[in-house]
């Protein structure tokens, strides 16, 4: 018998995979939870029937969503992620000497558990074996609210804007995490597909712009998204990602980064015409 997940990405594509075996299926307070083995991408983890991760591709997401941002702030000694329970933006983050503490900020404990069951090389920094790690299990509106002033970046590592992430798609929660950085922090958030997510965008940019002065759209390529074509917001108070980015500093990063490097930080937030026409103000 063979076996093969597909999600659909639109009412009439989608991608599917050969599956090997469920290592986990359940539902938590929040969402289902699923995580299967597949032949050509390795373990994979679904939240409510959406691929989160594969091991294949996961570090093209994650690179992508810590090192534009770290590589920008000049000196991000605290990091926290909302969201991002698999652990990946977290092993990113602790590659930097600089960063003093990188806070987790997600509200399905079910995911860090069956993460770090599971899921070792992603889940390797939250085990709880790392003094520079600190996780909590909350809400991350409400765990922001409570934190003012504190984060020099902050990643918002969700999933789309259905269930428990809507709320982190809209101008309030942006303000809150406005207040929850020092004078000089970026934020930065997965943004959906350009190809398919057209008014999704236009809306949380809009958002975005009513919030922060600066705001800028740049892309990744990850094959196991809808379209493959993937984006994140890169909103700021002080550093523009292009402008204000110390080359010399990324190429001397003294780490390995499968997909990051200091011409793709350029070359990521050229855009082609329709993706700049999704945020166009
Ligand atoms: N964040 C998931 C991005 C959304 C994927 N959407 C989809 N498959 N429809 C991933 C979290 C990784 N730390």
């Amino acid at each position: 018998m063979e076996l093969w997940y597909t999600e659909k990405h639109s009412e009439n594509v989608g991608i599917t995979l050969k599956v090997t075996e469920t290592l986990f299926s359940g539902k938590s307070e929040f969402q289902q939870l699923d995580i299967v083995n597949t032949l050509e991408y390795g373990k994979m983890m679904l939240l409510d029937g959406l691929v989160m991760v594969t091991e294949r591709d996961e570090f093209i997401y994650h690179d992508m969503i810590v090192h534009p941002a770290l590589f920008t702030h000049p000196n991000p000694g605290q990091v926290l992620v909302i969201g991002g329970g698999d652990g990946g933006s977290v092993r990113e983050i602790i590659k930097h000497p600089g960063v003093e503490l990188a806070t987790l900020c997600e509200i399905d404990g079910l995911v860090i558990d069956k993460s770090v069951e599971l899921r070792p090389g992603m889940a390797c920094e939250i085990d709880g074996s790392n003094p520079r790690v600190k996780l909590h299990v909350d809400d991350g509106l409400a765990y922001i609210r409570e934190h003012q002033n504190e984060f020099d970046v902050i990643l918002v590592d969700s999933t789309d804007p259905i269930g428990p992430a809507v709320g982190l798609f809209e101008e309030d929660f942006y303000r809150l995490v406005y207040s929850a950085l020092k004078e000089d922090g970026i934020m930065v958030a997965q943004s959906e597909s350009p190809f398919y997510h057209a008014e999704i965008q236009q809306n949380m940019y809009r958002n975005l712009r009513a919030v922060y002065p600066i705001v800028e759209m740049y892309q990744a390529f990850i094959p196991t998204y809808p379209s493959g074509f993937w984006s994140f917001a890169f909103a700021s108070k002080k550093y523009h990602p292009v402008k204000d980015f110390d080359r010399r500093r990324a190429a001397k990063r003294g780490f390995y980064t499968k997909y990051y490097n200091e011409d793709l930080h350029l070359g990521a937030f050229m855009l082609p015409t329709f993706a700049r026409e999704n945020i166009a103000e």
